[in-house]
């Protein structure tokens, strides 16, 4: 995973001795022909995700071939009867397990599958993720929100909590991406109508700052005052939708919370301003928003904010070695683990902030949720 996932990152920042050096080690080793259960998810967009950038940048051949193989091998999760798709698949048997999923999961399959279908010419992958994101949409409460797990096989919701944050975020993501990039009408009337309940429901304004916490997806009331790391990539989204207010009043709300401890952890509380959920796994969202803000408002409040990160990030999860996440940003004790978004999304959005703007143009690419930038090659 790790190879593929960093690929198109090496590309990028004229790595192209080592990028070309790691392409021919993936066609040489990579093979999905495994009796594993992988996640559909994970998999899609880190490998899949990755191998379609990194086809795009190269133009070779062997890497479009390696993602078909495996698209071919994910099909199999979306054979529910309400053809939102299992969480788990066995690559070689076709087995799938995981009836409980979420919106993140069951969602944010679109730009890599519809690629894959638009690269191929094979229909079948787009159509199947497509369905996947409108069964998804389709069980939204009368209020226009989504929950946080529902059963696959009833199309049940399992848990109502309604939130930007894990197991839900990159669901909105996709909504608006795929409307960007494959002229999507419906997502972006599933876009507009979502969005909407997210503002009416979710913001909460304290002392002069705009959040977004929990509210219940079938009455509305306000069931948790948190957010974390990985909602920090909603003011990124907004700024990308043209909503620049909104989008810069959360990024500050979240770079708060980042100067707070001088690193951000996965869960806050905004009312109390206590950490909730004290890890850091390297998480790349708060710079991605840097980034796309950066580039969309052109104010240099987000280079300096993205200065002062590196610092943070360097002092606190540089090894002799690697990076390492930390498991508690109070004490800034280090896990021994590194998670592959690191060198897909973490380096690629920090090095693309302070890079030459046309190192990438950001009007001709969508990334992917794992930060794989993918070009519209096709016509229709
Ligand atoms: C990544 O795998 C993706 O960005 C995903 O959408 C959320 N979690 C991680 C990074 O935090």
């Amino acid at each position: 995973m790790t190879p593929v996932d960093s690929l198109d990152t090496m590309y990028l920042m004229g790595l192209k001795k080592e990028a070309d050096g790691t392409r021919e080690y993936i066609v040489k080793n990579l093979s999905f022909d495994m009796d594993v259960y992988v996640q559909n998810f994970e998999v899609t967009i880190r490998i899949l995700g990755g191998l379609l950038s990194a086809y795009q940048i190269t133009n070779d051949k062997r890497l479009l071939d390696l993602a078909d193989d495996l698209g071919r091998r994910l099909l199999p999760v979306f054979d529910s009867s309400t053809g939102l798709p299992y969480k788990y698949v066995n690559l070689k048997t076709g087995k799938t397990r995981g009836e409980i999923s979420n919106p993140a999961e069951t969602g944010t399959l679109l730009i890599e599958f519809g690629t894959l279908a638009k690269l191929t010419g094979k229909a079948v992958y787009y159509d199947k993720a497509k369905r996947a994101l409108v069964e998804t949409y389709k069980r939204r409460s009368p209020l226009g929100l989504v929950g946080t797990n529902i059963n696959v096989e009833t199309g049940v919701w399992t848990n109502t909590d309604s939130h930007v944050s894990a197991e839900i975020d990159s669901y909105y993501e996709y909504l608006y991406k795929c409307w960007l990039l494959f002229g999507e009408r419906d997502c972006k009337k599933m876009w507009d109508e979502g969005i909407a309940a997210v503002h009416k429901y979710l913001a909460d304004e304290v002392d002069g700052s705009l959040w977004y916490g929990h509210a219940d997806m079938n009455t509305g009331k306000r069931t948790a005052t948190t957010t974390g790391a990985l909602d920090a990539f909603f003011p990124g989204l907004l700024a990308l939708s043209g909503d620049k207010r909104r989008a810069g009043r959360v990024q500050d709300s979240m770079f708060k919370m980042w100067r707070l401890h001088g690193i951000e952890p996965e869960v806050f509380n905004y009312k109390t301003g206590k950490v909730e959920s004290g890890g850091y796994p390297l998480r790349p969202e708060i710079m991605e928003s840097a980034y796309i803000l950066y580039r969309t408002t052109k104010d240099p409040k987000y280079l300096s904010m993205g200065q002062q990160m590196w610092e943070d990030f360097v002092k606190h999860c540089r090894t002799d070695v690697a990076y390492a996440g930390l498991t508690n940003v109070e004490t800034k004790e280090k896990a021994d683990y590194m998670h592959s978004f690191l060198l897909a999304e973490t380096f690629k959005y920090f090095y693309l902030l302070f890079a030459l703007e046309n190192t990438l143009d950001v009007n001709k690419v969508v990334f992917n949720t794992e930060a794989h930038p993918i070009r519209k090659t096709w016509k229709n």
